[in-house]
């Protein structure tokens, strides 16, 4: 077990849950309402983690590279709302505060409406360096985490497959590896036995190293694997659910596909791509595939990671973006996933725009979004003739890339026609006297294929 999955397993296991407190650093070049969302975020990301959010905390800031992320005021404030366990005081505290400009402090819910000291955890909305984590630990005495660290651990106990795993951990291990620290005894002490001149925390480097090496290969196979069964689906027509997390792909999926997918009301419930076909059946048959959901400052490593989980969507004949149209954000949220996919190049050909959870908008809401939209689709997936409709749409748009031909076959080869109707759509039988005349309807691959096929007969 990482060390990092291990520090919130301890917090998470004691009979109440881990009261979280939140702190948002806004700059020059993030603030105002882009700034509160993401912190609105950020509560949703600890609660899916089991943690309690009991207060969110904000400080102006020209960066969020000092040393220890705050100022040495909001600093002092923070310790003594986290019961002042490091090593700011609270002597210090109140003194510091006077000194800090008014300006500078702006608190979601004021201090006195805390318990104090009922802070177990510190959570910062932005990412902080392995340096600047310890500093603010060492300072405050408490568990401090940032929101990649908050991020990473969603994905890595929601990871359910071998692929989803090893590329998590993979993950993980990038994000934790510059964060090892030197442990308490015998940190500078030479290691007997364990290569010259070698120290705890350089050996523990060394084996994160080594493991990032085997899992990387392991996961280079499994990849393999999952490449071949994509070029085997590869002919048929394919639809991929994309999306910010939470907007509804896995319902979506489920009432289209009429499957069993796991859908939550948490973030990143879906963490492996899969792929069902589209229910009632069509011939021939049109895959959909659920990916996972995308989030504001996703870590580097994890898009990486996730990078072949969504080849899916590349090879997508159609790409449905799912956004949840009840959340105010959703239009940031639709340019983040944007933003991801051409990072990872992922151009479907056709696109439809799905404003989702439309149960939750007014009508005048609905209206003034398709104005907005008016090239969307506007569903609930709670609704049966919203889902009837994007069905009949997928389909429609299946049809279009196919193509119709006649195709004549000798009774002595009646054979076949049992596998063209599996894999074709027929539209004309004609029984003639010494053959069948079919009109099929269907990829122009696979017509090409069958044409080969009649002339070996
Ligand atoms: N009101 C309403 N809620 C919906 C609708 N569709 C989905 N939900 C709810 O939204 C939450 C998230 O749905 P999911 O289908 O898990 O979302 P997702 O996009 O797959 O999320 P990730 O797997 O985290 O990326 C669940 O609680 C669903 O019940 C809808 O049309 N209306
Ligand atoms: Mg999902």
């Amino acid at each position: 077990m990482g060390a990092l999955t291990q520090k919130i397993m301890q917090l998470t296991a004691k009979p109440s849950l881990p009261n979280a407190l939140l702190i948002s650093i806004s700059t020059p070049q993030f603030k105002g309402d882009e700034a509160t969302e993401s912190l609105a975020e950020l509560a949703r990301l600890v609660t899916t983690l089991g943690f309690k959010v009991v207060g969110t905390q904000s400080q102006k800031q020209s960066s969020t590279q000092k040393v220890n992320v705050l100022g040495s005021g909001k600093l002092a404030e923070i310790a003594h709302l986290t019961g002042n366990k490091g090593m700011v005081e609270d002597e210090l505290a109140d003194d510091l505060l006077d000194e800090v400009p008014l300006t500078e402090i702006s608190s979601e819910i004021p201090s006195d409406e805390l318990d104090f000291a009922c802070a177990d955890v510190v959570v910062f909305d932005c990412d902080l360096t392995p340096s600047q984590l310890r500093n603010v630990e060492n300072q405050l005495g408490v568990e401090v985490f940032d929101r990649t660290g908050i991020i990473i651990e969603i994905f890595s106990r929601h990871a359910r497959t071998k692929t989803a795993k090893l590329q998590v951990e993979i993950a993980r291990l990038n994000y934790v590896a510059p964060r090892l620290r030197e442990t308490s005894t015998g940190d500078k002490e030479r290691q007997m036995g364990k290569g010259a001149g070698e120290t705890t925390l350089e050996l523990n480097r060394r084996k994160v190293r080594d493991q990032l090496a085997e899992l990387k290969r392991e996961l280079v196979s499994v990849q393999d694997v999952m490449m071949d069964r994509r070029t085997q689906r590869s002919e048929l027509f394919s639809v991929a659910l994309i999306g910010y997390t939470n907007a509804g792909k896995s319902s979506m999926m489920r009432a289209i596909t009429g499957s069993d997918v796991e859908g939550e009301n948490k973030l990143f419930a879906t963490l492996d791509t899969t792929v069902r076909a589209l229910y009632p059946i069509t011939q021939p048959r049109i895959l959909v595939s659920d990916t996972v959901g995308f989030i504001k400052k996703l870590p580097h490593d994890l898009v990486a990671s996730f990078h072949s989980t969504l080849a899916e969507a590349h090879d997508a004949s159609l790409l449905l973006y799912v956004v949840d149209a009840s959340d105010p954000s959703f239009r940031s949220q639709l340019d983040v996933v944007h933003k991801v996919l051409a990072e990872v190049g992922v151009e479907g050909s056709k696109k439809l725009l799905v404003l989702n959870k439309s149960d939750q908008l007014s009508i005048e809401q609905q209206q003034s979004l398709m104005d907005e939209f008016p090239d969307a689709m506007m569903t609930s997936t709670r609704n049966p003739d919203d889902i009837s409709k994007l069905h009949k749409y997928i389909i429609d748009i299946a049809q279009e890339d196919m193509i119709e031909e006649e195709v004549v076959i000798p009774y002595t080869a009646k054979g076949i026609v049992g596998e063209i109707r599996s894999s074709m759509s027929v539209v004309k039988e004609e029984y003639e006297y010494s053959h069948i005349k079919l009109t099929v309807r269907s990829s122009a691959i696979d017509l090409e294929r069958l044409k080969k096929r009649m002339l070996n007969l």
